[in-house]
């Protein structure tokens, strides 16, 4: 018995660093287009873009189905860490692009979305409780808890980014005051990238950070170690605090290579009696993408979000 065809659905997944508009069908990315998120330029910019990405697709779908980084509430969004997005204060995202593409668009967070995507299609199949964590432009997380997507009462669930372990410390994107800085301002790509270039005294990408690690740069191993080794604490913590069946890494970062291999031996040497385990994302980039089409598809929720109180179930 062939299943019957799963319906084809336009996708869109908004990162800090880059914009992935797709058509998707079931567990497959069928076309993709990507480009970077003009994000420094302002909300409107980043409308513009993604709206020129989805163009070519838009007579195919009834509905954009989108993944946007930050707080989405209703059909806003509001950054968290400001710097990241600048001027995003519950931005009307839903509104802005349904008027722009002429057709309904739905929206759910990022990390939300790629951690339901892996949980149904990926990495986190056949585990009741599971984690996703995607370390990216900053570092978000997904939690899935007895096969539901965990929202939270704000839809704040999983901002694992923002993790303040022991030490107290500042807010998101008050670099300036004391105390530990949360763990995206240490273990995010863009994290990486501003500490490796003030340790090597020269302006470099995050893969560069990683390139001069992996040559031997004792200063540039030194910041991708303590990123990693932030992760692992916070993932410890994690552990105790959800107990998943297991943890999938993505986004790029988490995906570069020899990152995965880092994190489990810092992972190893905090908990030597059995390590969390830590897989790679399997659906990789395209995890937002398939997550949110199939979240969001004609049936599902307008938003996916404490305001809908809509908590799909697996
Ligand atoms: P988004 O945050 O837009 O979802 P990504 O998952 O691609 O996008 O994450 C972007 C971050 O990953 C940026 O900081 C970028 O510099 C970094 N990055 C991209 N490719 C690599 C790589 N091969 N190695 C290390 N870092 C990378
Ligand atoms: C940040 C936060 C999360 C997001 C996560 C990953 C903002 C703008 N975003 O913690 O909502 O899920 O980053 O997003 O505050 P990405 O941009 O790294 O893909």
């Amino acid at each position: 018995v062939t299943a019957p065809a799963a319906p084809l659905r336009l996708a869109l997944d908004l990162g800090g660093t880059k914009t992935s508009a797709a058509l998707v069908r079931g567990d497959r990315v069928l076309e993709r287009r990507i480009a970077a998120t003009p994000a420094q330029e302002g909300p409107e910019a980043v409308v513009e873009a993604a709206a020129g990405l989805l163009a070519p697709y838009l007579d195919r779908a009834d509905a954009v189905c989108v993944a946007a980084t930050g707080h989405v509430r209703g059909g806003t969004v509001s950054a968290v860490n400001r710097a990241t997005m600048p001027g995003w204060d519950e931005f009307p995202l839903a509104a802005a692009l349904a008027a722009r593409c002429g057709r309904p668009v739905r929206l759910v967070n990022d990390a939300h979305a790629a951690a339901w995507g892996e949980s149904r299609f990926g990495a986190g199949r056949g585990a009741r409780d599971f984690v996703f964590v995607t370390v990216s432009t900053g570092v978000g997380a997904g939690i899935v808890a007895g096969g539901r997507l965990l929202l939270g009462a704000r839809g704040l669930a999983g901002h694992l980014g923002f993790w303040r372990g022991a030490g107290g410390g500042p807010v998101a994107g008050d670099a300036a005051a004391a105390g530990d800085p949360v763990l995206e301002h240490v273990a995010s790509g863009s994290a990486i990238a501003r500490a490796g270039s003030a340790a090597l005294g020269r302006p470099l990408t995050t893969r560069e950070v990683f390139a001069a690690a992996d040559a031997g740069d004792p200063a540039a191993d030194a910041v991708v170690e303590a990123a990693v080794d932030r992760l692992a604490a916070a993932l410890v913590d994690v552990r105790w605090l959800v107990d998943p069946a297991r943890v999938a890494i993505g986004g790029s970062v988490g995906l570069a290579p020899g990152y995965l291999s880092r994190l489990r031996e810092a992972l190893a040497s905090r908990e030597p009696d059995g390590p969390l385990p830590v897989v790679a994302a399997e659906l990789g980039g395209d995890a937002g993408l398939l997550g949110a089409a199939d979240l969001l598809g004609d049936d599902g929720p307008r938003a996916v979000g404490p305001a809908t109180h809509a908590y799909p179930d697996a």
